[in-house]
């Protein structure tokens, strides 16, 4: 279902749409954020001449600014003006407060009931929502989504799994929200109790606010017999909603370009990227009065695409996001992606998608350790799965593990509340 008609307007249009909006927010932030001020002063832009065609003149702002302005000096307008803050958990040091205004609720509510629609839900479903409701963006801003669509809210927010289990099958979800690694604790929960996870009355998860490859995705896909949608945000933007696939043809996410201007740049060099190239997502928002973010770079990566959808709508669609550019784990010297280790394990049939990193040093020396977990159905050598697990794992990395472990069903924590941890760097 289209939401909004500006989802399928003709580029030109949209182009109007941000140029005018870009010019909007510049000027904003300009007027009352000193950061901001003295930024596009030091980069000798009027914020009058800020439109699409030479954002690129514009500085960047980083978590390192967020950090630096804790808690409240990005915001753009008077105390009083604010209805609502969150806050994004850091996995180290302050987090990063982010607030609203009336008029940014609204705008967040309804790219998110936009963002539902494209997922497939509609109008009279009943969506069980297993975000965290809190400071996290997850759990509110799903909730007013569910509610502007038209739709029923099941607010079971984040844990509880036993409970969650009973309201799915009672209450007779259309669809469900919540992370990817949720969703898999779910379905294994499910089948403990004797519950096969495929009969639950959910046709559609949306699953976000975590990496995950598309192997896994077909894991979920299949333990729990759903189409699994995936959506991406992040508080320092929105919270969710900026993008998300269409369940139409599940071919990249599509960005609300007439809220958030997308860009991918050179993690490295910042020069903005061609289509198709992959590099790290900078997003810019056109329509926040609480927050303007201008060029934020979010750390994701992923590639963008402009060619039509499918499904007709007309925005830029951004590919999956498996890994972020502070992913990378440096071990003696050599570069591992998390998304790598991820993708190498669930190839494996008789492997569970848990599994847990750790790094540690000794001496001067990094180690890796990686453990995974055994399907329960899998009654092979422990031994034998290892080595193959060791050669597969040998041929896509360019640094061995030097410890790898099989371990049984269930021996791997699980996240049953917030964002999968799965590295533990003890360095
Ligand atoms: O995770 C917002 C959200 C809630 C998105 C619910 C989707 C569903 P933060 O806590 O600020 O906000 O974390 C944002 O999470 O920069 C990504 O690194 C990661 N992330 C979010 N969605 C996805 C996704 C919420 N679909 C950070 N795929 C982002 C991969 C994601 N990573």
């Amino acid at each position: 279902m289209i939401y909004h008609d500006v989802e399928t307007a003709p580029l030109a249009e949209l182009r109007t749409v941000q140029d005018e909006r870009l010019r909007e927010t510049a000027v904003h932030a300009h007027e009352n954020v000193p950061f901001y001020r003295d930024a596009l002063d030091a980069a000798g832009v009027a914020p009058e001449d800020v439109g699409v065609a030479a954002l690129d003149r514009l500085p960047f702002t980083t978590k390192e600014d967020f950090r630096e302005e804790y808690p409240d000096g990005l915001f753009a307008v008077p105390d009083a003006e604010i209805r609502r803050v969150h806050a994004s958990s850091g996995t180290t040091g302050k987090p990063k407060i982010v607030a609203y205004t009336e008029g940014d609720l609204d705008r967040w509510r309804s790219v998110m009931a936009r963002s539902l629609a494209a997922a497939g839900i509609e109008p009279g479903d009943t969506v069980q929502n297993a975000y965290g409701y809190g400071l996290f963006t997850g759990g509110l801003g799903f909730h007013a989504g569910i509610e502007a669509l038209g739709a029923t809210v099941v607010p079971t927010g984040g844990g509880d799994t036993a409970r969650q289990l009973t309201m799915l099958e009672d209450l007779g979800s259309d669809a469900l929200a919540c992370t990817p690694s949720y969703c898999l604790y779910l379905a294994e929960f499910a089948d403990e109790r004797g519950v096969d996870p495929r009969e639950l009355p959910v046709s559609t998860v949306t699953i976000g606010a975590e990496p995950f490859t598309d192997p896994m995705r077909a894991e979920i896909e299949g333990a729990l017999g759903v189409t699994a949608i995936d959506v991406y945000g992040l508080s320092e933007v929105i919270g969710p909603g900026v993008s998300i696939e269409c369940a139409h043809a599940q071919e990249g996410l599509h960005v609300w370009e007439d809220h958030f201007y997308p860009e991918v740049v050179d993690p490295e060099t910042g020069a903005v990227l061609p289509e198709g190239e992959e590099g790290e997502l900078v997003l810019t928002t056109l329509t926040k009065e609480a927050l303007p973010v201008l060029r934020y770079r979010t750390g994701d990566v992923t590639s963008l695409t402009r060619e039509p959808c499918a499904c007709g709508r007309t925005a830029a669609r951004m590919d999956n996001v498996t890994g972020r550019t502070d992913d990378l784990l440096v071990v003696r010297g050599v570069n591992v992606y998390v998304s790598q280790i991820e993708a190498a394990m669930v190839e494996f049939e008789a492997v569970a998608p848990h599994y847990r990193i750790d790094l540690r040093r000794e001496g001067t020396m990094d180690t890796m350790a990686i453990t995974v977990e055994h399907h329960a159905g899998y009654d092979g050598s422990s031994e034998r799965l290892r080595e193959r697990i060791a050669e597969r794992l040998g041929a896509s990395l360019d640094v061995a593990p030097d410890e790898l472990t099989v371990v049984g069903p269930g021996e791997i924590e699980r996240t049953e509340v917030g964002k999968a941890k799965r590295v533990y760097d003890h360095r």
